[in-house]
């Protein structure tokens, strides 16, 4: 007999900013239930399918999410009562249109996701299986595991705007495993604290992402201490460990020009491309998302002719984990790469489908997290489902990160997963790596 779903409930529970988010529990024919969280986050594009939140100021300031969570337990409970639980592309259809809106705004994507998530577990469970195989029977991709694009200094909306672009990561394109590549990351976690340390950039806490959030001189000074950091930890720049950037560019783009505050000055689109390519020559960037403004269509187009040859051109705010956008993008080459976010457009079937496009376009795929996070793990079995090779999750602190990290580890030891490595990415250029000294 097929499994259906029994029943719907969900809890207003808290992520790790300490912001209200939904997490749904499903409950099979079989009895077999389950529950999936659902991430926020804060430098949101203007596309993303809608976090419905009360708005109600008497309530965490308006950020209560008790609307999801009825929805939840009235609308979607009752619309899928005895739905056929194994078939994940149908109750996805149904979620969809039960909502009835393209951007998922009556009943929320945060509402949505988590019944699409709670569904896929409990399934998992009832049928014996891990979580990442069921995933893998709903994606149809070949599963591997992912190698860390790991936080290391955050800027922007994640650090109060000390610097403006705001994700300076590490990507461990040459290791052989992935406990190999967190603890290089790791490593490199503390090289950069002492590199800030000595030249009396002291921190209290950490960024939203668990990694520093420096008063830097400069947005580039990021680059140069995340490169010496490599080093001092032991590892070849570009070789075995390149940087990744996360530039949110349209956080600080206003009337045609991106300003650059804490370094005092504004800057064109043909700018700061030329800016990114001066960058690249002198630092091993390997991938470099957000690069501009999420409506600066030309200059995407721009962006990927110059630098896509030799780094991933990733959009995420510019994507939104949208089908349609990402199509879009892939005849337009305005971008190489697609930054996945489950709840940019709210269900595991289009989620998969992004990563399905990017796949058959040659193109590369990052499964990430928000910087609002949960405990649950899911994303790191949807990170090896989806066969994309690249997850970032934040840096390698915090339990809401190393819930996912750590669950990789046993991922790796248990499952005899294909690790990438380094072969994922473009090599740096040879005599480019290391970075000039300032
Ligand atoms: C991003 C994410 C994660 P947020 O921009 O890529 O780093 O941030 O969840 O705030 O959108
Ligand atoms: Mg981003």
């Amino acid at each position: 007999m097929s499994l259906r779903i029994l029943g719907l409930r969900a809890m207003e529970i808290l992520d790790s900013r300490g912001n209200p988010t939904v997490e749904v529990e499903c409950t099979l024919s079989d009895g077999t239930s389950a529950r999936a969280q659902v991430p926020s986050g804060a430098s949101t594009g203007r596309r993303e399918a809608l976090e419905l939140r009360d708005a109600d100021p008497l309530r965490f300031g308006g950020k209560g999410v008790l609307r999801a969570i009825s929805n939840v337990e009235t609308e979607l409970a009752q619309g899928l009562r005895g739905a056929d639980a194994e078939d994940q592309t149908d109750l996805d259809r149904r979620l969809i249109e039960l909502d009835g809106t393209p951007g998922k705004s009556r009943l929320g994507a945060n509402a949505i996701l988590g019944v699409s998530c709670a569904v896929a577990r409990a399934t998992a469970i009832s049928k014996g299986i891990p979580l990442w195989q069921r995933l893998g029977e709903i994606s149809g991709l070949r599963p591997c595991l992912p190698v860390p694009m790991v936080n290391i200094m955050s800027g922007g909306h994640h650090a109060g705007f000390n610097i403006e672009l705001q994700d300076f990561l590490a990507l461990p394109v040459g290791l052989s495993s992935f406990g190999q590549s967190l603890r290089a990351v790791r490593e490199i976690l503390y090289a950069t604290k002492e590199i800030l340390a000595e030249r009396g950039l002291r921190m209290t806490g950490v960024a939203d992402e668990g990694g520093w959030g420096p008063d830097l001189p400069s947005n580039e000074s990021a680059l140069e201490v995340l490169t010496r950091a490599i080093e001092r930890a032991g590892y070849r720049p570009g070789e075995q460990v390149a940087i990744a950037i996360d530039a949110a560019a349209s956080h600080y783009h206003r009337d045609g020009a991106y300003h650059l505050q804490s370094e005092k000055r504004s800057v064109s689109t043909p700018e700061l491309i030329a800016l990114y390519e001066s960058w690249s020559r002198r630092f091993p960037i390997v991938s470099l998302e957000d690069g501009l403004d999420q409506d600066d269509e030309a200059g995407w187009r721009e962006l990927t002719a110059r630098l896509g040859g030799k780094m991933q051109v990733v959009g995420d705010d510019f994507l939104t984990t949208n089908p349609a956008r990402v199509r879009e993008s892939i005849g337009f080459k305005t971008a190489n790469a697609v930054l996945v976010k489950m709840n940019q457009i709210g269900t595991l079937t289009e989620t998969f489908e992004v990563v399905r496009l990017a796949a058959a376009a040659g193109w590369r795929a990052v499964i990430s997290a928000r910087s609002g996070e949960t405990e649950d793990s899911f994303l790191a079995d949807l990170a090896v489902a989806s066969g994309a090779g690249q997850i970032k999750v934040g840096a390698t602190a915090r339990s809401e990160r190393l819930a996912k990290y750590n669950h990789l580890l046993w991922l790796e030891r248990d499952c005899g997963l294909a690790w990438p490595g380094g072969g994922l990415l473009p090599p740096v250029p040879l005599g480019l790596v290391g970075g000039d000294p300032l």
